[in-house]
């Protein structure tokens, strides 16, 4: 180690194939596949073992990424316990319309709070697959990645010491404020990003769903979501202007502008509970290309953020994850190229297909309150469409799914 190397002042190196950084879904869903192949890895996590059991988030899944988990062995708990929705309702001009997607396409959504996943997707891979784990790690460093033997180094929790590991392959799966993308030098990758200008609150209360399904509100006044988490627990949205101050939406604030935007005919009003979570984000999005760069490959938010509009971070995190750690197993026990050599443009034809998808999700959102009357008939006239076109809810409905065979 030379003075001037990132990882100096480190002892003699620990040696794995594969180095994954970052134990969220991605993450962990990498470590677990090389682990079933026997395939020996680190996964190396900035946060406790309690912080990402407990970190709440994502909670719609995706019926081609629920099999996907199952085939890989890592969906038991899931299927067990997760329950399944099998329409939406949209709230608008006063009353109610429900699009029962199951009916129209014989596919579902799943509904488990991230938190579980990620407690399943850990214990499956550190304790019954026996994979390595080193949490609370700090200043996570990569190096030579166009090399055949790049390097991560960290620096270790408890001696304070740099450790250095020497591995083939390098998973980033660091999410979206990670050390991996930042890794790659910035005229290899193109970043493009969409701002929404917009922003939404969100909140988890203690209470249980006014409805059985998702709902979502178009106001006049600002959009409202529904999202079910459990019986006792219940994710709303309020959209706001961004960068607002969570100070701003004192308890009584949100429940009248939950009940004022998803207000309809008939409907019983959100059931009020205390405020666990509440947190503005500012919508946008951006994506990565390519997604892999010499022995580097990112996974997940690592490589592109979708604003939570329509539920498929979590869902695209997982498909990386799939492929990704279908093509490293494939590579690392048959000597076989051809995964990794395709897995960026894999990922990213479903990755701008759910950036689309988004974008046109957040007009149908936002736009009434868009305080442009053009643009709020245009979303009236589209809200409107999904409810006597059958082939624009065919459309959306494929879209909402993720069912669409060929991306
Ligand atoms: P994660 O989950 O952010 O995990 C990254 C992990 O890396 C760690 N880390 C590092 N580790 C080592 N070294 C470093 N330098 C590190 N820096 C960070 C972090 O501590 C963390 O543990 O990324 P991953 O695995 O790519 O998964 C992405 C999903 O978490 C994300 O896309 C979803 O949560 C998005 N999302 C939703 N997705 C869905 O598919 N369905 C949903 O219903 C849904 N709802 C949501 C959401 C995201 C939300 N927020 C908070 C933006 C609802 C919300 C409110």
């Amino acid at each position: 180690m030379t003075p001037s190397s990132p990882h100096a002042d480190s002892g003699a190196p620990q040696r794995f194939p594969v180095v994954v950084v970052g134990a969220g879904p991605a993450g962990l869903t990498v470590g677990g596949i090389l682990r079933a192949a026997g395939v020996d890895c680190l996964v190396l996590e900035t946060g406790t073992r309690e912080f990402i059991e407990r970190r709440p988030r994502a909670g719609v899944i995706e019926e081609w990424a629920v099999r996907g988990l199952e085939r890989r062995g890592l969906a038991g708990n899931l299927l067990e316990r997760a329950e399944r929705h099998t329409a939406c309702e949209f709230r608008f001009g006063g009353e109610r319309y429900r699009f029962p997607y199951r009916e129209l396409t014989g596919s579902h959504h799943w509904v488990y709070p991230q938190p579980l996943l990620v407690t399943d997707l850990v214990r499956e891979y550190a304790d019954v697959r026996g994979g390595a784990i080193r949490f609370g790690v700090r200043d996570v460093r990569l190096c030579d990645l166009d090399g055949d033997r790049p390097s991560v180094s960290y620096l270790c929790p408890e001696s304070g010491r740099r450790e250095v590991v020497v591995c083939d392959f390098v998973a980033g799966c660091d999410g979206a404020r990670g050390v991996t993308r930042a890794s790659v030098a910035p005229d290899r990758a193109r970043v493009a990003r969409h701002d929404y200008g917009i922003g939404w609150l969100a909140l988890l209360a203690e209470a249980p769903p006014s409805a059985d399904c998702v709902l979502f509100g178009c106001h006049p006044d600002g959009f409202a979501g529904q999202m079910p988490r459990s019986p006792e627990v219940t994710r709303y949205y309020l959209q706001c202007t961004p960068g607002d101050d969570p100070g701003n939406w004192p308890h009584e604030r949100v429940w009248t502008e939950l009940r004022r935007r998803l207000g309809a005919a008939g409907a019983a009003p959100p059931a009020e509970g205390r405020l666990i979570e509440k947190r503005v984000l500012d919508m946008h999005d951006y994506v990565t290309e390519p997604m892999s760069f010499g022995r580097l490959f990112l996974a997940g938010d690592a490589a592109h953020l979708v604003a939570p509009i329509a539920a498929k971070g979590m869902n695209l995190a997982l498909h990386d994850a799939f492929l990704l750690g279908d093509s490293l197993v494939a590579r690392l026990t048959l000597d076989d190229e051809s995964g990794l050599a395709g897995y960026s443009r894999d990922c990213l034809r479903r990755v701008w297909d759910y950036q689309e998808f988004s974008q046109w999700l957040s007009e149908l959102y936002h736009g009434t309150a868009a305080g442009d009357p053009f643009r709020a008939g245009t979303t009236q006239a589209r809200l409107r469409r999904l409810f006597t076109s059958p082939a624009a809810a065919a459309a959306f409905a494929e879209q909402y799914l993720g069912t669409a065979a060929r991306h």
